[in-house]
């Protein structure tokens, strides 16, 4: 049935249950020929998970234990006297913690660049002046006559703060940009983060062995550790990203694994932040010529996951494939160097890549693979060590073996670059004063029903992709419009659903006429796309911004805005995340398989039922068939227009 998670195939399991993707599914054949394990297979293997830990009653946070709950009976507690209860959320907390540390990470290492800019140590540039000056003056600081170094520096002093600080302050970049409505609600609560630091060192201390036993306290901690991810993470890393290498806007590329090149250097750039990939991008475009002296007609840069949305955004670089799709890039024996950071990595490619070519090379101190090539990659020695990569790629190219060369031919047009900046751009040719009012016509006159935001991963569990894409289709053709992030983009992507031909053949009547007009609009020659591709992980930001803009707009909270959010095959961490930061700022969170706390019905009915919602006015919705969950979103967005009397 479609959108159930997919069983556990591995090498059994039919291709058309592991991707509705064809070219993965050219190369899972390829992969099945030569006997080389995939993800799909690993699943496989470890059937039955354990179902302890799918239900999250499993502790091992001290040395007394591993402790684990039976769900049917005894025993009912850990050594310790912890049960049920306790355990979930301790665990979910940590889980949530972890996502949201690993975007305060990225956001802090952006930031300490801007720092470096500043201070004239690195060789990055600011490319967007018009934002540095924006979020100075959002941050209270003076910004005429001063000079934009001297005023990086300044924003970058603002933001460390919101890393670490001895104040008990509310942390600056929530204060800055959360409306007011939401710090008062966060406020009662008592969730309002001080600074990232602090919120994620205490709840590694909450969920220590004898601390906090209250699972609505330990929810409350979480629901703080999503405010972090938001503002300290997710918003932070964006706004600084588009300062130091430029506001997206609207561009045209391909996507999938078609676009790797057989007569090229291919060089895939897989991982989170743009501080590598951008310089790798500029050193392949650099070392063009030194590739066409080792035989290949040039350099050829792809990108994976979300470094990948990145320098589609800013570059125009074309997307190879999403998480699931990784390993996949490198059986095509074209690949010849797969440069990571960190996030989504799987320590599996460098068997694949041993299989059939390639060199991964590591390049962060915490972020290392047995088997991989690892060049520490520094802000201030970036130039050489991109050259250095790029050159190791070109190297590794000339000893490609063509024969084993088979690079599946699917590729498919998008446009992407859909920052708030270039939507509102787009909207101001259609009415330069008052730019968000033809947007916010067409929501009040039913043309627009609504909007949701799909974003997030694939995971193994289902069909990859299936859910993202039969979900996108029904809310299009019913006038949805959607926007999109990270692999789910992608995914959206690889289906023909970021071009405006979806927009002619997909999209309902009345989406249909509002991005036609906008495109006509703006000049563009054709519609607008159905989904618009804000951009990466940490870009969820773009569509919290848009949001409050367009709650301010109508005067009313986000909570009453008719959207909603969706994670349709989340996988990492960091999903649990940004979708408890979504639901912190009040909107319907729909996710198509829940995270590990079914073991406790006070935690799983909190976080889906009405405690949080009457808290907070956004919840979890978990749903995994595709068409049942767009039911379900629709019929959200309709009674949100209901209550504004739309
Ligand atoms: Fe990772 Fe960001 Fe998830 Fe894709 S969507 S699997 S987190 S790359 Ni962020
Ligand atoms: Fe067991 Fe308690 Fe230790 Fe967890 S903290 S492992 S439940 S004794």
């Amino acid at each position: 049935k479609a959108g159930t998670s997919n069983n556990w195939g591995g090498m059994k399991m039919s291709l058309d249950k592991k991707t509705i993707d064809r070219a993965a599914r050219q190369m899972l054949e390829r992969t099945r020929a030569d006997g080389v394990k995939t993800v799909w297979d690993r699943l496989e293997a470890q059937q039955p998970q354990c179902g302890f830990g799918l239900l999250g009653i499993c502790c091992r946070n001290c040395l007394q234990g591993p402790c684990r709950i039976n769900p049917f009976g005894e025993p009912s507690r850990g050594v310790c006297g912890a049960d049920a209860d306790t355990i979930v959320a301790r665990n979910l907390l940590r889980s949530v913690a972890g996502g949201t540390s690993a975007h305060v990470d990225h956001a802090y290492e952006v930031v300490e660049a801007l720092d470096k800019i500043a201070k004239g140590q690195i060789d990055y540039q600011i490319q967007d002046e018009h934002k540095l000056k924006a979020i100075a003056t959002k941050l209270g600081l003076e910004t005429d006559q001063k000079d934009i170094t001297t005023l990086a520096g300044e924003v970058a002093e603002k933001a460390f703060e919101s890393f670490t600080n001895h104040t008990s302050e509310t942390m600056g970049w929530l204060a800055a940009w959360a409306p007011q409505e939401r710090i008062d609600t966060w406020g009662k609560l008592g969730v309002l983060p001080r600074n990232a630091d602090r919120e994620i060192r205490e709840a590694m201390h909450q969920t220590t062995m004898g601390v906090d036993a209250d699972p609505i306290n330990l929810l409350l901690a979480t629901v703080k550790q999503g405010l972090v991810d938001g503002f300290a993470g997710l918003k932070l890393a964006t706004d600084i990203q588009d300062i130091i290498f430029g506001t997206p806007q609207p561009v045209k590329a391909e996507t999938n694994l078609g676009v790797l090149k057989a007569d090229h250097v291919n060089v895939v750039v897989h991982g989170h932040v743009p501080l590598l990939s951008e310089k790798i991008v500029e050193w392949c475009r650099r070392l063009e010529e030194e590739a066409k002296a080792a035989g290949a007609a040039g350099i050829n840069v792809a990108g994976i996951c979300c470094t990948g949305n990145e320098v589609l955004m800013r570059q125009g670089v074309p997307p190879a494939t999403n998480f699931l799709g990784q390993e996949l890039a490198l059986a095509t024996g074209a690949v010849d160097l797969m440069v990571v950071d960190a996030q989504c990595i799987m320590p599996s490619l460098i068997n694949v890549a041993q299989c059939y070519h390639g060199e991964i090379v590591t390049t962060m101190p915490i972020s290392k693979i047995p088997g991989a090539h690892h060049v520490p990659f520094t802000l201030e020695e970036a130039d050489q060590q991109a050259r250095e990569i790029v050159r190791r790629a070109i190297n590794s190219f000339k000893k490609r073996d063509m024969n084993r060369v088979q690079i599946p031919e699917e590729k498919v047009p998008i446009v992407a670059g859909f920052s708030v900046e270039a939507i509102i751009g787009a909207l101001a040719k259609i009415n330069a004063e008052d730019p968000l009012k033809p947007l916010v016509e067409s929501i009040k006159n039913g043309a627009i029903l609504g909007a949701v935001g799909t974003v997030g991963c694939n995971n193994v569990k289902f069909t990859q992709d299936l859910v993202h894409v039969e979900l996108v289709k029904q809310l299009i053709a019913n006038d949805v419009l959607v926007v999109a992030t990270g692999c789910s983009a992608h995914a959206l992507g690889k289906a023909g659903l970021l071009h405006p031909d979806a927009t002619k053949n997909v999209a309902g009547p009345g989406l249909r006429q509002v991005l036609t007009a906008v495109g006509e609009a703006a000049g563009l020659g054709e519609p607008l796309p159905p989904v618009l591709h804000m951009g990466s992980c940490v870009d969820n930001s773009r569509i919290g911004d848009l949001l409050i803009a367009l709650a301010d707009y109508l005067g009313v909270a986000v909570k009453d805005l008719p959207v909603a959010a969706s994670a349709p095959e989340p996988q990492h961490e960091k999903a649990l995340s940004i979708g408890t930061w979504a639901v912190a700022m009040g909107i319907l969170t729909h996710v198509g398989l829940p995270p590990h706390v079914l073991g406790s019905a006070t935690v799983s009915g909190a976080l889906t039922g009405q405690p949080v919602e009457s808290l907070l006015g956004g919840k979890f919705y978990v749903e995994a068939d595709p068409v049942k969950a767009a039911e379900g979103l629709i019929n959200h967005l309709k009674s949100k227009r209901k209550a504004l009397g739309l």
